[in-house]
């Protein structure tokens, strides 16, 4: 028995511009997706399941992950329906797990999920990845969104240069910053104004760090019963990129986080997507460190890589170039999978817009090629570990 990861790409469902057949051909023999047309918190049912397994395994593919499962708002702030929505979220689970969906992946970012400031940089090959600069975000935020007070977040010299950045920009790239910055808010499509943003933050004004991950940790040994009943492996997707960010407590972003969660959710059931590319950002973050730590409890891998710079603005780099350490990585996790006889699921998280899909509107970091160059070159790592980890001489 030969323990590789289980391969897999990102699927939207039925709009995504990348077809089942398309990642079918990449290689990948699993799906990662989620019931995006059911509104947050509601119950996925059993129906709603099936119909999208049956979709996928028609394809000749298998649905591996759920990406993601997500959570309420009142969850996070633990106030309104909260209690409702948990509720909900177990019968979701169980469910998945009734057919045969067993990895939850979610995440725990107030408001946001992702944050970039360029969505179409321009790599030194002529292909295009996603970019998060400083000096366009404080652009955005004190001179955009006009957060109040939002300039004491960050040093003087920083403002000064995020105000020259952003007195030079046209009405247009006004606009285009101000919609790249908000991509990440689910259900964003640069319909919000600046007004509903601001008093989305404002729900948070009172909530500190500790407390929203006091709520992290009841939410999980709420719902950590059930995942156990049914088998369900939880994994927690780390905060992107992994700092606070518009006056929003962050808690997954550091290997101290990841301890306390450990610390407080004893439960095995409540686990980690490692994204390497997230964890990457930072530069006091060691992967290869962090992933034997807690190895363990890892039950999904995003794999891709970061090139940040001394003042912590980055780029995706091609999946095994920058600070991902991926070849690293891949080779721990042979390791590990071979000790513990598992099956790790992985997916290429992001990919370079790059060739025919430069022409293409995907899902950002989403478009079909790069993807599958991340897949291959991954493939290629893993194949030639697992090879000589079984001293197989040629
Ligand atoms: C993903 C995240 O595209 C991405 O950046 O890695 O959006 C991820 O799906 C969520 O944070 C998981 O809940
Ligand atoms: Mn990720």
């Amino acid at each position: 028995m030969s323990y590789k990861m289980i391969q897999t790409m990102r699927w939207y469902g039925d709009n995504d511009v990348v077809s089942l057949s398309d990642i079918r051909q990449s290689g990948a023999t699993g799906i990662v997706t989620a019931l995006h047309h059911i509104p947050v918190g509601e119950i996925w049912t059993n129906e709603e399941i099936l119909k999208r397994k049956e979709v996928i395994e028609n394809a000749g593919l298998t649905w591996e992950v759920v990406e993601s499962l997500p959570v309420h708002e009142d969850i996070k702030k633990r106030n309104g329906n909260y209690q409702q929505w948990i509720d909900n979220y177990k019968v979701s689970m169980a469910n998945l797990a009734a057919n045969g969906i067993k990895v939850v992946t979610y995440n725990f970012m107030p408001v946001l999920d992702w944050v970039r400031t360029n969505l179409d940089y321009p790599t030194a090959t002529g292909a295009r990845c996603l970019r998060f600069g400083w000096k366009e975000f404080i652009a955005f935020d004190v001179y955009i969104l006009r957060r109040p007070d939002a300039e004491k977040d960050y040093p003087e010299a920083e403002v000064k240069k995020a105000k020259k950045f952003f007195d030079s920009l046209s009405l247009n790239e006004i606009e285009k910053l101000k919609i790249t910055c908000l991509m990440g808010l689910p259900g964003s499509d640069g319909l919000f104004t600046t007004e509903e943003v601001l008093s989305l933050l404002n729900e948070y004004g009172h909530i500190s760090a500790d407390q929203l991950q006091q709520n992290l940790f009841s939410f999980l040994n709420e719902i950590a019963p059930t995942a156990e009943a049914h088998g369900v492996q939880l994994a927690i997707h780390p905060d992107d990129p992994p700092y606070p960010i518009l006056g929003l407590p962050r808690i997954m972003s550091t290997d101290a986080h990841i301890e306390a969660l450990f610390q407080h959710v004893p439960s095995k059931n409540a686990g980690l997507c490692f994204c390497t590319g997230s964890y990457s950002a930072r530069k006091d973050n060691d992967l290869l460190s962090m992933i034997k730590k807690y190895g363990d409890r890892v039950y999904f891998l995003h794999l891709r890589s970061t090139d940040r710079d001394e003042e912590g603005n980055f780029f995706e780099a091609n999946h095994l170039e920058g600070n991902g350490n991926i070849v690293s990585i891949i080779q721990y996790v042979a390791q590990l999978q071979h000790e513990q006889q598992r099956r790790i699921p992985m997916r290429p998280d992001h990919g370079h817009q790059m060739l025919d899909d430069l022409e293409k509107q995907t899902y950002p970091g989403y478009s079909a090629i790069g993807r599958l160059k991340g897949l291959a070159e991954i493939r290629g790592v893993e194949a030639a570990v697992h090879q000589l980890q079984l001293n197989e001489k040629v």
